[in-house]
């Protein structure tokens, strides 16, 4: 994943919205994103995800104003969106995810950049990761994940909650008595990932472990080779440090696992042909 260097207190990367400096084309490009996104959703995102949206009046309009979305936020699980420029350090990250407060980039891709960025924009962190934060379960888990990155970076864990978070938060996906749906902001704000981590014969889809996906290294800068699929949309696991610790001290003796690998033991939902990979050979992180 990548990494921000720089200060760990997080009330160096708050900045105001500046919700009045978009221009017309940056609410336009926000419009383009907004209507293909919720159209390629139906039937595939979780339905919390799309009662989040319309809950926290995240709409076809423009970009949301911070203001608005948190007076409703606070009100339904007492979390909050902050301004942040981009990427920031780890620690200030899980600082502020104890704290409730949801860091999202403030800027807008341009027009030309509208299917890939490395950066976090506003698109991906509000459409993407805020309306799950509407459902308490949810709001917990994240909250746990931040106070748990607390606790693995003083235990060398790092790369463990980055994958968990890698796994669940950005592309996990969860079974429903529907069928399979994406949880996944990484996912949700993808047009092209959505349709693949669904209904690409490609990748595998195996029932979510945690000690397992603490194990697994991920793609960055591709579509992922596997998924793993949640209980239900509020199977978000609990985070005991009690529970992680001794799970953090086992995986120091094994290997790590390739993110296209499968184990003996893993429940597989679907098993991958590779195919997609297969022409697009790139490192794992
Ligand atoms: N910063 N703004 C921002 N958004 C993220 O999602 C983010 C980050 N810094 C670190 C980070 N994610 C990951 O390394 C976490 O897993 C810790
Ligand atoms: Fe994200």
């Amino acid at each position: 994943m990548n990494t921000a260097t720089g200060s760990d207190d997080p009330r160096d990367y708050l900045r105001d919205q500046g919700f009045d400096s978009y221009t017309e084309q940056d609410h336009a490009t926000w419009r383009t994103l907004a209507r293909r996104q919720r159209e390629i959703l139906q039937g595939r995102i979780a339905g919390a995800f799309l009662e989040g949206l319309d809950a926290l009046g995240i709409g076809e309009t423009g970009i949301p104003d911070f203001r608005v979305l948190n007076d409703r936020l606070k009100v339904a699980t007492g979390w909050e969106v902050v301004a942040v420029p981009g990427l920031i350090p780890d620690l200030a990250f899980f600082r502020l995810l104890a704290d409730r407060k949801f860091p999202a980039g403030f800027w807008i891709r341009k027009p030309e950049q509208l299917d890939y960025i490395e950066e976090p924009d506003v698109f991906h962190d509000v459409f993407g990761h805020v309306p799950l934060i509407m459902q308490p379960v949810y709001a917990d888990y994240l909250q746990a994940y931040g106070k748990a990155g607390l606790q693995a970076a003083e235990h060398g864990a790092l790369k463990r909650l980055a994958r968990l978070y890698w796994y669940t938060v950005e592309f996990g996906l969860a079974q429903t008595q529907q069928g399979l749906r994406i949880v996944g902001a990484g996912i949700a704000s993808s047009p092209s990932e959505t349709v693949f981590a669904l209904e690409s014969p490609s990748p595998n889809r195996v029932r979510f472990d945690l000690a397992r996906v603490m194990r697994t290294l991920y793609r960055i800068d591709d579509f992922q080779e596997t998924y793993f699929v949640l209980d239900g949309t509020e199977a978000w696991p609990t985070l005991d440090l009690d529970k992680l610790i001794p799970i953090w001290k086992r995986l120091e003796g094994l290997d790590d696992l390739e993110p296209g690998q499968l184990l003996a033991d893993d429940v597989v939902l679907a098993r991958g042909d590779g195919s997609y990979h297969r022409d697009h050979k790139r490192p794992a992180a």
